[in-house]
């Protein structure tokens, strides 16, 4: 095991202190050029003001034909499965989440390394990348329960030692996303900021906070400070649109009550250059198929 936490300085305390703390971030959001691939200087520029770029449609609709029927295999294969990896509701047996879809997916391993993805991937973090989380995120009809607000970077870094922020997350939407079945909201420009949190992190935090996140969420003084500063954005799209976002903006969704299910596959992409050491909250680390290792 390599010596690198004990060096490591942690420059995004959270889950110490008994105050919320406000600070400022010390990484870029985009570290590469107009020159590095095939985003424009307007969407880079957008990307860096925003935290997040969203795409139409960057695959065909035979492509997302075949990551639909992908989903709904899972689905029933997955059905009555007790893998860690497979996370239910909170209240009922509905699938709310599969993970390492691209281990354990032809077809989303092959998403996950298309180069359309990659190549902007690769240009907003300015170097290689691997892949250090992916998953379905089912939010069906009637029963898909909410993700509370919160930012992913709080939870790689103090969970599982993500040093800075140079990653992403690339959401593709399988089902429209409609203002009412629960859609991804986000807080434009709230990447610039870490919401340092409070509470301590409990041992297997990942055991309830996959069903429902009660450790690393921000205060909600934080949270109404923020949208009064940046108001919220909603990912709404076609089946098949495809969000970039940075790992440190605010985000969350609604539950869904609707008969429509709001699908979509996360892919989570971190630069070579930000490989993971211990945590930060010095409890172990969590399993691979939460925080990849040696992609
Ligand atoms: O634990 C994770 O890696 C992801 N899941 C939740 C519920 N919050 C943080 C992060 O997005
Ligand atoms: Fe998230």
């Amino acid at each position: 095991m390599s010596q690198t936490t004990s060096l490591e300085q942690d420059l995004y305390p959270s889950r110490i202190q008994d105050r919320p703390q406000w600070i400022p971030r010390h990484d870029p959001v985009v570290y590469g050029t107009v020159d590095d691939g095939p985003l424009d200087q307007g969407q880079l520029h957008f990307y860096e003001k925003n935290g997040y770029l969203l795409f139409e449609s960057l695959f065909s609709a035979g492509e997302v034909e075949r990551m639909r029927e992908a989903l709904r295999q899972a689905w029933n294969a997955y059905k009555t499965s007790d893998e860690d990896y497979v996370v239910r509701e909170p209240n009922s047996d509905t699938i709310r989440s599969i993970f390492r879809v691209h281990k354990n997916n032809p077809v989303f391993r092959e998403i996950a390394y298309d180069d359309r993805i990659v190549s902007r991937v690769r240009q907003i973090l300015g170097s290689d990348v691997m892949i250090h989380q992916s998953r379905i995120n089912y939010k069906s009809g009637f029963h898909g329960k909410e993700f509370y607000w919160h930012s992913d970077f709080e939870t790689w870094h103090v969970e599982d030692g993500m040093p800075r922020m140079r990653a992403l997350s690339v959401s593709i939407a399988l089902e429209d996303n409609y203002p009412f079945n629960g859609p991804l909201m986000l807080i434009p420009g709230s990447h610039h900021v870490f919401i340092s949190c409070v509470g301590k992190t409990p041992e297997a935090h990942y055991k309830t906070s996959l069903k429902k996140q009660m450790y690393g969420v921000p205060d909600e003084e934080s949270l109404r400070r923020l949208v009064q500063e940046h108001g919220i954005d909603t990912a709404l799209g076609n089946a098949g649109s495809v969000l970039f976002f940075d790992a440190n903006i605010m985000h969350g969704s609604n539950g869904n009550i609707t008969p429509f299910p709001r699908s979509n596959v996360f892919i989570v992409y971190n630069s070579v250059d930000n490989r993971l050491v211990q945590p930060f909250s010095g409890l172990e680390r969590r399993p691979v198929y939460l925080a990849e290792r040696d992609d």
